[in-house]
């Protein structure tokens, strides 16, 4: 745990500004941390279940070994800063919480509503809305079989929201919860605040890093296929090859979150918002594997179950609210993510 000499804000408070990233160490936030220090923030706070490496460590003002579910340290938190910003990115992912769906409902609703507090107590506290930045997922969708799932093509935000895993669950009701707070909070008590939090969520789809390999995924399949073969490893595929979800470039997610902190809020007309870049079937990404690493071993021995999720995830997403209202484009369609992206950087960090 880092700490930092108490500073005399300029708000005259003895708590220093703060942009809170939990999650710091897992994929989004390695690539968001850095994107905001190259940004010019210096207000950054890292908080993860386990210590950040060095070069995190050092983008950050501050960090903290913990867990969101610490009630002990959110008020540590609430005594130490002045936080304007949150980015609640601890989660359980969807195949890790099938084997303990109570641990990932605590860790992903209970944190969850742990943060959501800390930024209305705060909000009353400075006096300013907090902005609450909440990444939510393709996992909130649910589809009986597969034949409904490729008739409804590309799905709106409201549509098909029935999801069967645990974590489409969890990230479904906190994308609820975020707007109650924003709008509802303690709506019947005399000393509400009228405007807590600013919430905003984006809805991934399966993210693709070169930099990071996830874990506990269940979209971790696009990923694994690559990283396998830049080290020359043989890939075992645990989905059909016609599965079809929409991915998108770690990059662009990046991005994507901080193109939507950065709008104004006169722009959004909605808290939850889709994107992605491209969708494709494991065999489309098999295929852009092998013709960039020739030597690459994938087969397909799909698990059942796990198959089942993802076939209840849509082929893909209508990403034209986030377009209409703050201008979200992707960057990349599935070749030039290879080719411009994830090929290149992959055979450098590999190399
Ligand atoms: C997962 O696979 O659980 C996540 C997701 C699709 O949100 N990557």
């Amino acid at each position: 745990m880092t700490t930092a000499p108490f500073s005399t804000s300029d708000r005259g408070s003895r708590r220093n500004a703060a942009t809170l990233i939990t999650g710091a160490g897992g994929e989004v936030g390695h690539g968001l941390i850095a994107a905001l220090h190259a940004a010019g923030r210096r207000d950054l706070v890292g908080i993860d279940i386990r210590e950040l490496d060095r070069p995190q460590r050092e983008r950050c003002r501050e960090t903290f070994v913990g867990d969101v579910c610490d009630t002990t340290l959110i008020e540590r938190l609430q005594s130490m800063f002045e936080i304007t910003e949150i980015h609640q990115l601890a989660a359980i992912l969807s195949t890790r919480a099938e084997f303990t769906p109570e641990a990932a409902h605590d860790v992903n609703v209970g944190g969850t509503i742990n943060l959501l507090r800390l930024a209305a107590d705060q909000a009353r506290s400075h006096g300013d809305l907090v902005k609450f930045l909440f990444p939510s997922s393709i996992a909130v969708h649910g589809f009986a079989d597969t034949e409904t799932k490729y008739a409804a093509g590309a799905v709106t935000e409201d549509e098909h929201t029935r999801p069967i895993t645990m974590y489409g669950c969890n990230k479904l009701y906190c994308e609820n919860l975020g707007r109650y707070y924003a709008h509802h909070y303690r709506q019947l008590a005399r000393d509400r605040l009228d405007h807590t939090l600013d919430f905003r969520c984006l809805r991934f789809p399966g993210l693709i890093s070169a930099e990071t390999v996830p874990s506990g995924g269940t979209s971790d399949y696009g990923p694994e296929m690559i990283h396998a073969a830049a080290e020359g490893k043989p890939y075992v595929c645990f989905v059909r090859p016609d599965t079809r979800i929409p991915f998108m470039t770690m990059p662009e997610a990046i991005d994507a979150l901080l193109k939507l902190a950065a709008a104004e809020a006169d722009q959004l007309t909605r808290c939850v918002y889709n994107v992605r870049s491209f969708s494709a079937s494991a065999q489309e990404i098999a295929e852009l594997v092998r013709e960039h690493f020739p030597g690459a071993k994938i087969t397909f021995e799909p698990d059942p179950q796990r198959q089942q999720m993802v076939d209840s995830w849509p082929a893909d997403v209508d990403d034209t609210a986030a377009r209409n209202d703050w201008g979200w484009l992707p960057k990349h369609h599935l070749r030039s993510a290879f080719e411009d992206y994830l090929v290149p950087s992959i055979k450098a960090r590999y190399a």
